[in-house]
Formats: structure tokens, sequence, C-alpha cells
């Protein structure tokens, strides 16, 4: 049997936490004075904490001292972590379980590749911790997305060669980090925000098993 290596990203692949960091970082917007677009928060999709705070202000004009700016950033993951709280297995997005699961039958080789310092909290809270092999996340790496370092370090860690790796992923610049990293992309949401990517689902619903083969076999 060919591995590949699949390498999922968390927020707005594997849970539907990507609604929670945009009500944290609204909430936060708004105390201080402003709201950013819908638009705007696709931007803030696979970015990391500290990058999204800097965007969001640059956005409403704000200068915060070096003390503010790091209790801004506490506030918002204790919101963010309020949601997470009440999180169960419901907010698994469609599908996505039988995906991890076939791949495990098959033996694929899977990984996280997340931005989040959250990321191993979710998957326990989802029990689907031991399904990865490696887990890559915000505590692992020095360079955010769009740097492909997240996803070369999976790689690496899996112990296969990027150009084997299939990396999915609901963000403008996860896309960017999969593609710079040579591997094949595919975009989990909508085709007009995620063009870049070298395919583009719904959700885990249109890859049936056939074609999960049709990848390990490519
Ligand atoms: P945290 P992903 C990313 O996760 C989110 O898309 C992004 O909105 C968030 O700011 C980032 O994680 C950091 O998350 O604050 O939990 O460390 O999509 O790369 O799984
Ligand atoms: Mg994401």
């Amino acid at each position: 049997m060919k591995k590949k290596g699949f390498i999922f990203d968390l927020d707005g692949v594997i849970v539907d936490t990507a609604k929670y960091h945009y009500l944290a970082w609204q909430r936060l917007a708004q105390s201080l004075g402003f709201s950013f677009s819908e638009v705007q928060n696709e931007e803030l999709k696979g970015v990391s904490r500290v990058r999204s705070l800097e965007k969001i202000l640059a956005w409403g004009g704000v200068t915060l001292s070096e003390t503010d700016f790091k209790e801004q950033l506490h506030k918002k993951n204790e919101d963010y972590l309020s949601y997470i709280d009440s999180m169960s297995r419901d907010e698994l997005l469609p599908d996505v379980e039988r995906v991890l699961l076939y791949l495990k039958n098959q033996g694929q080789p899977i990984a996280l590749g997340s931005a989040s310092k959250n990321a191993r909290l979710i998957l326990k809270k989802t029990n689907l911790f031991d399904l990865f092999d490696i887990i890559v996340d915000g505590t692992n790496v020095t360079k955010a997305k769009p740097s492909p370092e997240v996803f070369l370090v999976a790689a690496k860690q899996l112990e296969i060669a990027p150009e084997a790796c299939i990396v999915f992923e609901d963000s403008v610049a996860g896309i960017q980090a999969a593609n710079t990293a040579g591997m094949l992309s595919i975009g989990v949401g909508e085709a007009s925000v995620l063009g870049k990517a070298d395919r583009v689902i719904k959700n885990f619903t249109e890859l049936p098993n056939d074609q999960l083969d049709q990848f390990i076999q490519s």
C-alpha cells in the first residue's frame, strides 16, 4: 500500500471553531469602539493570535501599549476558551471523522497542521487526539501561515516527502502555505474564497472513500 501524508488544519476543517474565533475577536474590536466585516475576517483565518490582533488594531486605527496588547490577547483567548468549554463532538464538521477513521484504517500517516495554541485541548475534547500520528501547532512553529513551515515540519515528522502530502485547509493563508510547500492543497469552504487551492470541497461529504483511495494511489 502506498503512503501519503494527510495533513489537516484544525479550525474550520475539523471543528467549527472558526465562528468562535470570529465572535471573540469581534467582541474585542467592539470593546475598543469599532467592528470589522466577515470579509476582513477571512484574512484572520489560519493567522496566529498575535498577527490577528495586529491586523484588527490596524483596521480600527487603534494603537496599544505592549502591556495592553498582551492583556487584549489574553482576554481574547479567555473569551474563546469559554466557547470551547461548552463545545461538544456535535461541532465536528460533517464527515471529517469518517475520513480520519478511513485513512487510519488504511494505515495512512495523519498529521495536524494548525496555527492554534489550543489545538491539543480541542482534539482531546472531541476525542480525536489519538487519530493523529503527528501534531504540529502554534506551539511548535516560529513562522505563521502563509509560511509553509507548519506543513513542512509535519511532513518531516511523518517522514513523507512534501510532494506526497495532501493538505486540507479552510484559510487563504493556509492554502498559500500548502502550495508553497509543494503539497496538494484541498480547500474546505467556498471556491470564491479559496480559488488558489488545487481543489475545493464544501465539506468532507464530497470526499467519499473511493476518492480517498484515489489520493492514496495517485
Ligand atoms: P489560537 P487553524 C488558527 O487555527 C485559526 O484559524 C485562527 O483564526 C487563529 O487565530 C489561530 O489558529 C491561532 O489560534 O488563538 O487558538 O492559538 O485554522 O490554523 O487550525
Ligand atoms: Mg483553519
